[in-house]
């Protein structure tokens, strides 16, 4: 049964004036001799596409969809993933992320919820199978339900971090039966709203006892997917501990973590910690955890996370450039974790959030594929970084010299000699890039 009333996404080019196709994405062009589709591994979110409705801290949904009719909670989430089927195939999306909680009702103990799960798991994964759809990651809800009002692996109460413990060893088993190709830690509720209650020393090793008991589970029942951590500074918690990447790869230094875990950066969480995306991409390229991402944008004037699907080229640009460098996501991907505005409540308009996001990166891919092409910048960051490739530069860089040399070196220099950083001409070049492809 059809549930949604749009027909198959076809790619028409950039001079269609239909909404409802792809301008820029083309699944079947090459790019560096990689098909786009292979290149842009594209996932819906389902919590944000199937769930939200448009409720906001003043007001009620403003979004009706198809499967509210369905009274039954079992029979509306059977019908919610008829949806995601439907909506990923017209789409021409190859893969999903979901939260536990999203796609069955919870019952009044744990084991009642993971009964619900089991049914709507058999299904999802029948239709799965039919339709080809393929889980990108799976994670744990660990911060809607009342009990996690402290947190959860950090929470004060040791029965809060016993339940997501059972929650986790339950969806990292999902995500395993579904073939997920990664599952993903959000720190929800994670941090703290003050330091006058909290025992932060406790709270975070108790964070890494967590993350260490599921790495060890995952062992156990021979779970395969990359874990990921997805940094986040602010929001729900005043301030969330897994803030940024450098905090994240520091703390799971600190507890000999590093070699269980990649990252999950976010476009909206880089900017609320004060980064851009590409900041935080690059940040996780070099220390080799770039490993998903999940695209969207925020607002400049608003400083919380609004979730808005991409449509700045000059950011999928940047962040492409990165994802390129790094040799691709896989089997990370690019996971839509954007919804539409509340104004923005027809059904329709799901598939134009999509389809903007989507045409977005294409474009980005396409502008940072001639950058890289081109080869300016990589040019101009070597001839920026010459002098250390001979003299007192190269025994720099080969561990080769003293403090003693170098002040003898440089000693008797009446000048030091700099050179232009030249910034704008750098970004003269982005700006001719994107122009190139539009
Ligand atoms: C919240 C957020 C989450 C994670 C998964 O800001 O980004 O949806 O992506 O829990
Ligand atoms: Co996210």
């Amino acid at each position: 049964m059809e549930l949604l009333n749009i027909k198959k996404i076809e790619y028409s080019g950039k001079e269609s004036k239909n909404p409802l196709s792809f301008k820029y994405y083309n699944p079947e062009e090459e790019i560096f001799g990689t098909k786009m589709s292979e290149h842009l591994r594209f996932s819906v979110a389902f919590w944000h596409t199937f769930n939200a409705n448009g409720t906001d801290m003043f007001g009620i949904g403003t979004m009706i969809r198809p499967w509210d009719k369905y009274t039954d909670p079992m029979d509306k989430a059977k019908v919610k993933i008829d949806a995601l089927i439907e909506f990923t195939e017209k789409l021409g999306v190859k893969y999903f992320c979901f939260h536990d909680r999203d796609i069955a009702p919870e019952g009044k103990t744990l084991r009642e919820t993971n009964k619900n799960l089991d049914l709507i798991v058999d299904y999802l994964k029948q239709r799965m199978k039919e339709s080809g759809l393929k889980l990108l990651w799976g994670t744990a809800n660990l911060f809607s339900n009342p009990r996690f009002v402290h947190g959860a692996a950090t929470s004060c109460n040791a029965d809060v971090f016993a339940y997501a413990a059972a929650q986790v060893k339950k969806a990292i088993e999902i995500t395993k039966e579904l073939d997920g190709e990664n599952y993903v830690f959000w720190g929800g509720r994670e941090g703290y709203e003050t330091l006058l209650n909290t025992d932060m020393e406790l709270e975070l090793d108790n964070l890494a006892r967590f993350l260490s008991l599921a790495v060890d589970y995952a062992k156990k029942i021979g779970f395969k997917g990359q874990f990921l951590i997805e940094p986040k500074p602010m929001e729900p918690t005043k301030h969330q501990y897994d803030f940024d990447s450098a905090h994240v790869l520091a703390f799971l230094r600190r507890y000999g973590l590093e070699k269980h875990f990649k990252l999950n950066i976010e476009a909206n969480h880089a900017t609320l910690a004060g980064h851009t995306f590409n900041h935080e991409l690059r940040y996780a390229r070099i220390n080799g955890v770039l490993g998903s991402i999940d695209a969207n944008q925020g607002d400049l004037f608003l400083g919380w996370d609004t979730d808005q699907f991409p449509t700045d080229i000059y950011a999928t640009t940047l962040a492409m450039y990165e994802i390129l460098k790094n040799g691709g996501l896989a089997p990370g991907g690019i996971n839509f974790d954007a919804k539409v505005r509340r104004a923005s409540f027809e059904l329709e308009d799901l598939f134009i959030g999509h389809i903007a996001g989507m045409d977005t990166f294409a474009l980005g891919l396409k502008a940072a594929a001639k950058l890289i092409e081109d080869g300016l910048i990589d040019e101009f960051i070597e001839e920026r970084y010459s002098s250390y490739k001979e003299g007192i530069g190269k025994k720099i860089i080969d561990g080769d010299t003293t403090f003693e040399e170098l002040e003898e070196y440089i000693i008797d220099k009446e000048e030091i000699q700099n050179k232009s950083g030249k910034q704008e001409y750098l970004e003269i070049i982005v700006n001719q890039a994107i122009i190139s492809v539009i």
